[in-house]
């Protein structure tokens, strides 16, 4: 076993190096041995000061977020952080000057032990931060006492409400870290070190003293705060809980805030949100290990790309490839067509420049790179060519048989389509083993989740390559299987269903868009649709019945094609499943003509509209996802559960403090689910089928990931 932390002498001053790869967490016996190694430096009479610093690419990037699973009480985390705490005065109290030197992260736990030595020194692009709230809890390990002392409280507040970490430069600035070293880091902090031991100073963050008038600020800043997050936070309690901690301290000194942010601390690494986001935190890096493909596999590099349509999809698709800095060509049938995407793409490089995100400079050097074009002429050049044209089979193997003939043989051949037979396209090809599904989501350029869909023939390479080209285009890529809308949208299917019938039985559509939001979706269903469209899913219900299928089993409401054929589209055509200011504009009131439609179609069948509890919908909508789930992951469309709420969370933005909808189910019990849906089906049907898989966990006690049938569960 490698130690995890060595022990040297380097010209009179101990260094210790933390040595826990990949990111040198902070497990028990990581904090034991830097323990251990600053008191032994303190008596060793060869060391004039002590340097800590981290072996390979990074300081220490936290506590090692697995052992928070092993703390099943709130008692237990606060005997644990008892010891933390005291560890962390042990080495505030070294005799001696200790110095932290900082190069890649220093984040959580990782920046609170530097805190906790008497200076820090970074390279320049180092980065240091308490990210804690993303993973629902607050520093555990003093960083709501100490921060504020050395940047002072607005600082403070600001890195642990939003998470981000800060470059050292601004570290330097905000006094976090009191050097940048230019050369070696280790060179520079042993002689940092050494004149800090030169001129005896010992500096401790718990020590630095707070005028009353830097409370007071402190205290408006905490006020301030929690202002803001009544907006911003979507329904977290993590952030909150942070500036409470932090309040403490600024009011009642370090020792009672330490106590305060312990127990915050302990109460918020329990809790539901935390495990939903720790969750969250793995299934985002598990996404990324597929079977069949290894670090090994050979991936192609990706210099030149090229999109076909250039319509509101095929256009955000361009922008992502122009703001990665790849040139892409953009594709469509004529020019005014071309003018139109192209007309769309610069106006929404304007309103991030507005947004003050992008300089003029920045917009034009990134449109030259989206060449616009109606011919194929140059697709023989590029890496990869992805299709974004109508969702059409017809057009789309058309489409595939062209690029069949004008790419090379090398070339990644994609489609941004989101629910056809990806096998189709790779045939109509003929060469299907480079044809591979790239579903963005829209906004394109703004969405965060690129479902990779595998056909039956797409090579390694290929699916490797998608995978890193992801990364590259700041998504993140989910292998998923090619099923009838992959996992996004075959999922969608029976949440839709729901929210129609839903509708039918007596909701009103703003009820059902106001539960989802306050439950922590961005949008309800029927926002959802007039965004996207109303015209795109009737389109694809029209190819659908050409082929003798439905998106999902069960009674199909007629509302959404009624709308279509009105030709309301939505936002695009100022009504939808709302009435809009304007053609384009946001502003919606609700439309009693739905309610009229509800009516009509509910008689059709025979159904007495009545009230519907707020809490039925959540039960119908977070069901049917977990059921179909468990059919998806059963048939092998999906890997792991882990992969189907990394599709939901950044696909469709379900809350991340419920930890996408298989978490979810697990957070209600598996029992629970299965039950509601036998009532559903004595209810509304037998299309309402129990999946195999959801029977199976019940009978085994066990849920989609836990041995025990709850999350909740001890
Ligand atoms: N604990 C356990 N494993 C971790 C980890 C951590 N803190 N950080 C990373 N890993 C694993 C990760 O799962 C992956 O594993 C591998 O390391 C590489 O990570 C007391 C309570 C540092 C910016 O929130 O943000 O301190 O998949 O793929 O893209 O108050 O990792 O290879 O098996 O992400 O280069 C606070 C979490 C903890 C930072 C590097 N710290 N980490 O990104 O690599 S709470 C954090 C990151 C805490 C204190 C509190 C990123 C990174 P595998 P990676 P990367």
């Amino acid at each position: 076993m490698p130690d995890l932390v060595r022990y040297d002498i380097t010209d009179g001053v101990a260094v210790i190096t933390i040595d826990n790869p990949p990111v040198n967490a902070l497990s028990p016996a990581v904090w034991t041995a830097i323990d251990e190694a600053v008191a032994r430096a303190g008596a060793d009479a060869a060391a004039q000061a002590i340097v800590l610093i981290g072996a390979g690419t990074t300081f220490i990037a936290g506590a090692d977020i697995k052992v928070f699973d092993t703390l099943k009480t709130s008692a237990d985390s606060m005997s644990r952080s008892g010891g933390t705490h005291a560890l962390l005065r042990r080495l505030e109290d070294s005799p001696k000057p200790l110095i932290a030197a900082i190069h890649g992260n220093a984040l959580g736990g990782g920046l609170e032990v530097a805190q906790a030595c008497h200076f820090r020194v970074a390279v320049k692009d180092a980065r240091v931060g308490q990210p804690e709230v993303l993973l629902g809890i607050i520093p555990g390990a003093g960083g709501t006492q100490r921060l504020p002392r050395l940047c002072g409280a607005k600082l403070a507040i600001e890195m642990c409400t939003d998470g981000k970490a800060v470059a050292a430069p601004k570290a330097l600035e905000a006094g976090i870290v009191d050097a940048i070293v230019p050369g070696d880091l280790l060179q520079g902090a042993i002689e940092f070190a050494k004149s800090k031991a030169a001129s005896g100073q010992i500096r401790k963050a718990r020590d630095i003293a707070l005028t009353a008038d830097q409370v007071k600020a402190g205290v408006d800043a905490c006020a301030a705060a929690r202002q803001t997050l009544t907006k911003t936070a979507k329904g977290a309690k993590a952030p909150f809980a942070v500036v409470d901690a932090i309040e403490a301290g600024l009011a009642s000194g370090f020792d009672r805030g330490s106590v305060r942010e312990r127990e915050l601390f302990a109460d918020c690494v329990v809790s539901t949100e935390s495990k939903a986001l720790r969750h969250l935190f793995f299934a985002e890096r598990e996404v990324a290990k597929v079977p069949g493909i290894s670090k090994d596999t050979p991936t192609k590099e990706i210099r030149r790309a090229a999109v076909i349509g250039a319509g509101t999809m095929g256009g955000g698709i361009a922008m992502t490839y122009a703001n990665a800095g790849i040139p892409v060509l953009l594709k469509d049938v004529d020019d005014a067509a071309l003018q139109r995407g192209l007309a769309t793409i610069r106006r929404n490089y304007e309103v991030t420049m507005s947004k003050g995100k992008m300089t003029a400079e920045q917009v034009e050097k990134t449109m030259a790179l989206i060449t616009p074009t109606t011919t194929y002429d140059g697709l023989d050049q590029v890496d990869i060519v992805v299709e974004a044209v109508f969702e059409n089979m017809d057009l789309k193997k058309a489409t595939f048989a062209e690029l069949g003939k004008v790419a090379r043989p090398d070339c990644v051949l994609a489609s941004n389509s989101s629910t056809l037979d990806i096998d189709e396209f790779a045939r109509a090809s003929g060469r299907p083993a480079q044809v591979i599904g790239h579903h963005f989501f829209s906004p394109a350029n703004v969405m965060k989740l690129l479902e990779i869909v595998r056909g039956r023939e797409t090579s390694p390479e290929v699916i490797a390559t998608s995978l890193k080209l992801a990364k590259r285009l700041g998504k993140v890529g989910v292998v998923v299987g090619n099923c009838f809308g992959f996992v996004a949208n075959r999922m969608l299917a029976y949440y839709m269903r729901e929210a129609y019938l839903l509708l039918e039985e007596g909701a009103s559509v703003e009820q059902i868009d106001r539960v989802l939001t306050e439950f922590g979706l961005p949008v309800g269903p029927y926002g959802m649709q007039d965004i996207a469209g109303i015209d795109v899913g009737a389109r694809i219900r029209m190819y659908l019945k050409s082929i003798g299928k439905t998106r999902a089993e069960g009674p199909q409401s007629a509302i959404p094609d009624r709308l279509f054929e009105m030709g309301r589209y939505g936002q695009k055509t100022g009504a939808g499943w709302y009435k809009y200011d304007a053609p384009g504009s946001r502003n919606r009131t609700p439309d009693p003509l739905i309610e009229q439609l509800a009516d009509e179609e509910a008689a059709k069948r025979g159904i007495t509209r009545h009230p519907i509890a707020d809490d039925e919908i959540v039960a119908r909508i977070t069901t049917a996802l977990a059921n179909e789930g468990a059919r998806v992951l059963e048939e092998g469309y999906a890997t792991r559960a882990g992969d189907i709420d990394i599709v939901y969370v950044y696909g469709f933005g379900f809350p991340r403090h419920s930890g996408g909808p298989m978490f979810y189910a697990d957070t209600v019990g598996l029992p629970t689910i299965l039950a509601r849906v036998q009532e559903y089906r004595a209810r509304f049907g037998d299309y309402w089928e129990v999946a195999p898989l959801l029977e199976r966990l019940v009978a085994e006690g066990r849920g989609f990931y836990s041995d025990s049938a709850s999350v909740g569960a001890a």
